[in-house]
C-alpha cells in the first residue's frame, strides 16, 4: 500500500488530495478545495500565485494532520502560463500573467512575420491559439527579460517552491508552441526565429521524474516529512487523459472543465497539411504518447454567466437548462468569448447576428451554450476520424463537466456515439498514479486498469437517429 498527494490547480478551482493505492485500486480523498480565477489590476489579468501557494500549504498541513505515511507529492495545473524568476529565484513582473490577459492581442501576427505559420506548425504541431506561451513571450517587456534568470511554467514553479529544483516537465512544455515533439526538447528554431532568450528555458524532464525531497522550509511550514516531490504529467489535461478509463481502440476523450479538450491518443504526432488546416494540437502524453486534440471554449462560458448572475449551484442551473427545449447553435470558439466579459450578452448577440432565436432566460442561455458545445464536439470527433482514419465509437468524458447529464446526453445524441462519463477527478487520479509509477509501484501501462477498477462510470447510449451536426470546425 502507498499514499501520495496530488495538487491539482484548475482554472476555476484547485484541490489537494490524498490518494491511497492498494490491491490495484486507488481511493482518493480531497483534503482541501479552493476557488481559482483571474485577478484584474490596471487592465492586466494575473493569477493569484501567492494565494494559491497559501492554499497549497494549507492542504499539505491537512495532509500532515492525517498522520498517514505519505511517499510523494506532485503538482499539475492549466497549461501555457509561466513565471519569470530573477537570479535569487524571486517572482518577477508582478507574478504570473493569466492567458486571458489582453497583452497577446496581435502577437500571433507578429510571430507569423518572424516565422511563417506553416513552419511554426511543422516544428511544433500545436493548435494556433492567441494565448499560447510563444505569443505571451512576444509580449514580454525586453527589460524584464534582460533581468530574468529563468522561466518556469506554473506547476514547475510550485515544484521549485516545494523542493528547490527548477526544471520544466514535458507535457506542459509541449503546450507552449516552443517545443519540438520530435526531439522532446525546446525547439531552437522557434526560440531563435521568434527572438526568445534560450538561456531562460530550463531543462525538460519527462512525466514521472523524481525531483527530490520536500524542502526543510516547506516541511517546517506544513509538518510533512519524508516525501519525494515528483513531477507527474504536470499539464492537467495530460493527467486527465492518463486516467481516461478506456481500453482497446475506437475511443476518444473529452476533458471537460473550463475548456473542453476533445481528442484521441496516438502513438506519434500527426503533423501534416490536414492537421494544420484543421488546427489540431499535438501535445505530449504519458508513456511517449501524443494527445491529438482540439481546444473548445468549454464551460468557461457557463462560468462567466454564473459570475455575472451570482450563481454558484451548477447542479441546479443545469437541471433547469434540461427543462427548456434546444434553441440556437452558435460557435463556442468565437473570439468574443475568450476574455472575461458579459457572457450572457455576448451569447445573445451572436444568436441575434446569426439570425437565430435569442435566448432570454438563464436556463435558455445555458441551454444554447450546452447545445453549441455538443455540436462543436460532434464536429471535432468527425475531424479526428478523418485525420487519423480511425473510427470513434466511444467518447470518455472526464472532469467536472462529466457531471452534466444534459451535456453528456446532448453529445451522445448529436454525435451518435456512446458517452461514458467519469471520473470527475480524472486529473487527480492521473497525477497520483503517475507518481506511483515513478516510484515503481505500478507499471506505467497499468494506470488505466487501476482507474477502471476504482471508479463508477455512467453510460449514455445514442438514440437510433442522431441529429445533424451543424458546426464547422475552423
Ligand atoms: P477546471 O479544472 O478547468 O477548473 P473542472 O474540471 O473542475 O474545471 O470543472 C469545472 C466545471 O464543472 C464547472 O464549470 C461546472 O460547469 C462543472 N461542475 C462543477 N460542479 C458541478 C456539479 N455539481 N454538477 C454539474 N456540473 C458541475
Ligand atoms: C485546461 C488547459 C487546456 C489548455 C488551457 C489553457 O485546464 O490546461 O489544456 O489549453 O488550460
Amino acid at each position: 500500500m502507498s499514499r501520495h498527494l496530488a495538487i491539482d490547480l484548475g482554472a476555476s478551482s484547485g484541490r489537494v488530495a490524498l490518494g491511497t493505492l492498494e490491491g490495484g485500486r486507488l481511493s482518493t480523498r480531497i483534503l482541501h478545495r479552493f476557488p481559482n480565477g483571474g485577478v484584474q489590476v490596471q487592465g492586466r489579468l494575473y493569477w493569484d500565485m501567492l494565494g494559491l501557494w497559501r492554499e497549497v500549504l494549507h492542504g499539505l498541513k491537512l495532509a500532515a494532520e492525517t498522520g498517514e505515511q505519505i511517499s510523494s507529492v506532485g503538482v499539475n495545473s492549466w497549461a501555457v502560463d509561466y513565471a519569470l524568476l530573477d537570479a535569487q529565484g524571486g517572482l518577477m513582473g508582478g507574478g504570473v500573467r493569466h492567458y486571458r490577459d489582453p497583452r497577446t492581442t496581435g502577437q500571433m501576427d507578429r510571430a507569423f512575420a518572424l516565422m511563417p505559420r506553416e513552419e511554426i506548425y511543422a516544428r511544433t504541431g500545436i493548435q494556433f491559439l492567441p494565448f499560447n506561451t510563444a505569443y505571451q513571450w512576444l509580449a514580454e517587456d525586453p527589460e524584464t527579460l534582460q533581468a530574468a534568470h529563468t522561466a518556469l511554467m506554473v506547476p514547475d514553479l510550485l515544484h521549485f517552491w516545494l523542493c528547490g529544483v527548477a526544471v520544466t516537465e514535458q507535457t506542459n512544455a509541449s503546450t507552449t508552441q516552443l517545443y519540438d515533439p520530435n526531439t522532446a526538447d525546446w525547439s531552437p528554431s522557434l526560440l531563435e526565429g521568434l527572438g526568445l532568450p534560450a538561456h531562460l528555458f530550463p531543462k525538460i524532464v519527462p512525466p514521472g521524474t523524481v525531483l527530490g525531497p520536500l524542502s526543510p522550509e516547506v516541511a517546517a511550514l506544513t509538518g510533512l516529512t519524508g516525501l519525494q516531490v515528483i513531477a507527474p504529467a504536470t499539464h492537467d489535461t495530460a493527467s486527465a487523459v492518463a486516467a481516461v478509463p478506456a481500453s482497446g481502440s475506437g475511443w476518444a476523450y473529452i476533458s471537460s472543465g473550463t475548456w473542453s479538450l476533445v481528442g484521441v491518443e496516438t502513438a506519434r504526432p500527426v503533423i501534416n497539411a490536414d492537421s494544420l488546416r484543421r488546427n489540431l494540437t499535438n501535445e505530449a502524453g504519458v508513456n511517449h504518447t501524443t494527445r491529438l486534440l482540439k481546444n473548445i471554449m468549454g464551460l468557461w462560458m457557463v462560468q462567466e454567466c454564473c459570475r455575472l448572475w451570482g450563481v454558484t449551484d451548477y447542479a441546479a442551473l443545469y437541471a433547469e437548462a434540461a427543462t427548456v427545449p434546444s434553441g440556437a447553435v452558435i460557435d463556442p470558439d468565437d473570439a468574443r468569448f475568450l476574455a472575461p466579459s458579459d457572457m450572457p450578452g455576448q451569447v445573445q448577440a451572436l444568436c441575434r447576428e446569426s439570425g437565430q432565436a435569442v435566448p432570454q432566460s438563464r436556463p435558455q442561455i445555458v441551454r444554447v451554450i450546452l447545445d453549441s458545445l455538443a455540436h462543436k464536439v460532434a464536429a471535432v470527433l468527425k475531424v479526428l476520424e478523418d485525420v487519423t482514419g480511425q473510427a470513434i465509437q466511444t467518447v470518455h468524458v472526464v472532469g467536472g463537466g462529466s457531471q452534466i447529464a444534459l451535456l453528456n446526453g446532448l453529445i451522445t445524441d448529436v454525435s451518435g456515439r456512446t458517452v461514458i462519463a467519469g471520473p470527475v477527478e480524472a486529473t487527480l487520479e492521473g497525477n497520483l498514479l503517475v507518481q506511483a509509477a515513478a516510484l515503481g509501484l505500478l507499471k506505467p501501462g497499468q494506470v488505466r486498469d487501476v482507474v477502471r477498477a476504482s471508479v463508477n462510470l455512467k453510460t449514455f447510449l445514442p438514440s437510433a437517429l442522431p441529429s445533424p451536426v451543424h458546426s464547422e470546425v475552423s
